[in-house]
């Protein structure tokens, strides 16, 4: 590195959605060892994942400069008991205007900013503004959630409304029912909307769009992004996905459930996942625990009690309740801890992915050829949900929800009955892998994710 090479500051948001893939970026782009590369980084972040996993970045790639980003505090009464990542995000966007001379003082002078999408209306302005930097987005969700993002202003316009009122149909897109964006826009008044809003109006000003996913996933809502169909004059697109991780931790090889996958048959087990921020009511996780017991599969399960992980201390035993861990020793494996997904999902045993759909566990499971049994909870996970439909991979249980209450509770049952329903279907396994063949592809030398990256990096020099 030196010597003239494009210096790319990257600034990620708080989350392991947000950080992972802005990691995975990162590290292919180090790899190449051609770009000085620096991270802004808010210490310390909101969860111990997200710790742990900047530390192992800057680990792997000691060439990466750390810029320290020390946040104003956020004083703010009306934001009590607002969710903490959510908070992070807004924290950072009130603190962003000390990101300009933060920038300016970079050496090598920054070539290009790469930012999260939960700061570009505040950032894209001081890139282009106060820098005169290029500045990107690497988006973390699909391009179907990105045109929804894009085109919403427009909607609130056109209805004159403020918030979302109805369906809405996005042009070369489609209908979007009014149930499948995230549920908060409804509210006007609510933080996430207003930020979603200005920053959906202020994309357009972005020089470019990093999206991690690849053109055999989502053809139609590429084609029409790239076709300003969706808005008129929308910055170049580059479809890069999926993105991988470039470090493979020994440590993660050598763990318990990655050695526990290793005894199971192929395609025998269920993997069990609903993100790392979300906390599912004790009625729900015991729902789920009846069914992946009488569903007769093997299983491995990642349980989330709390929003950040370093608030959880309940012991499993509780959360499970009595003699379930026991029943199902042997054949069902339960942790609380965070496990390696990627290698999770990488390995021969693993037949199924029963998932809350945030859209990294999406690429993931796509890339791997796992079948999905779709479980949106929240936020985007809907709207993402409809890839996986779309692109025939998996099954999505419309009615299943995670509103709370007697009403919206999933029973045991049904999840037993749609876990063995998905693990017999050929016609999902054969389209899993089927995709898992295209994302090869599209990263491989020519494919069109790679040459999306070639693109994007011819805009640099
Ligand atoms: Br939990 C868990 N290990 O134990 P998404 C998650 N992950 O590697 P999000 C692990 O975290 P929202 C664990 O592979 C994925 O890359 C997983 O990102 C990894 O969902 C990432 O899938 C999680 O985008 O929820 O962030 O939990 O959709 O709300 O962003």
């Amino acid at each position: 590195q030196g010597g003239g090479a494009p210096h790319l500051v990257f600034i990620p948001s708080a989350g392991m959605g947000h950080l992972l893939p802005f990691s995975r970026f990162i590290g292919a782009l180090a790899s190449e060892g051609v770009f000085d590369i620096s991270v802004v980084t808010a210490l310390p972040t909101v969860s111990e994942a997200e710790a742990e996993q900047l530390a192992a970045l800057f680990a792997s790639f000691p060439a990466i400069r750390r810029i320290d980003f020390n946040l104003l505090p956020l004083d703010d009464a009306t934001l009590a008991g607002t969710d903490p990542f959510l908070l992070r995000w807004e924290s950072l966007r009130r603190s962003a205007h000390l990101l300009g001379p933060l920038i300016a003082g970079a050496t090598p002078r920054a070539s290009a900013i790469v930012t999260d999408v939960t700061l570009a209306s505040q950032v894209i302005p001081i890139a282009k503004d106060e820098l005169q930097l290029p500045c990107h987005i690497l988006f973390i969700s699909c391009a179907t959630m990105l045109s929804f993002l894009a085109y919403f202003p427009t909607y609130l316009d056109e209805t004159n409304t403020d918030h979302l009122a109805g369906d809405v149909h996005v042009p070369a897109i489609g209908h979007i029912p009014v149930n499948y964006p995230p549920q908060v826009l409804r509210n006007p008044d609510s933080l996430f909307t207003k930020q979603f809003i200005t920053n959906g109006r202020e994309i357009t000003e972005a020089d470019g769009i990093l999206v991690n996913t690849f053109h055999a996933l989502e053809p139609e809502a590429l084609t029409a992004l790239r076709d300003g169909k969706v808005v008129p004059g929308f910055p170049p697109v580059f479809a890069v996905g999926p993105l991988k991780s470039t470090t493979t931790g020994k440590e993660e090889a050598a763990s318990a459930p990655i050695a526990w996958l290793g005894e199971q048959p192929a395609r025998s087990v269920v993997y069990v996942a609903f993100g790392n921020r979300n906390a599912a009511a004790l009625d729900q996780i015991r729902e789920i625990s009846a069914g992946l017991e009488a569903s007769g599969c093997r299983f491995l399960w990642v349980v989330k009690t709390t929003v950040v992980d370093r608030d959880d201390t309940a012991e499993l035993n509780d959360v499970l309740g009595d003699g379930f861990l026991a029943r199902v020793h042997g054949r069902g494996l339960v942790t609380k801890e965070w496990v390696d997904q990627e290698a999770v999902l990488k390995h021969p045993a693993v037949g199924l992915y029963l998932s809350h759909c945030g859209w990294n566990s999406v690429t993931e499971s796509a890339a791997y050829g796992v079948p999905m049994l779709a479980w949106p909870t929240l936020g985007d996970q809907r709207l993402i949900s409809t890839v996986i439909r779309s692109g025939g991979f998996g099954l999505w249980v419309e009615h299943w929800s995670w509103d709370g209450g007697e009403d919206s509770l999933v029973r045991g049952a049904e999840i037993a009955e749609k876990v063995k329903e998905v693990m017999g279907d050929e016609a999902i396994s054969a389209k899993a892998k089927e995709i898992s063949q295209a994302a090869a592809k599209a990263v491989a030398e020519g494919g069109s994710s790679y040459r999306s990256m070639q693109e994007f990096l011819a805009t640099l020099s």
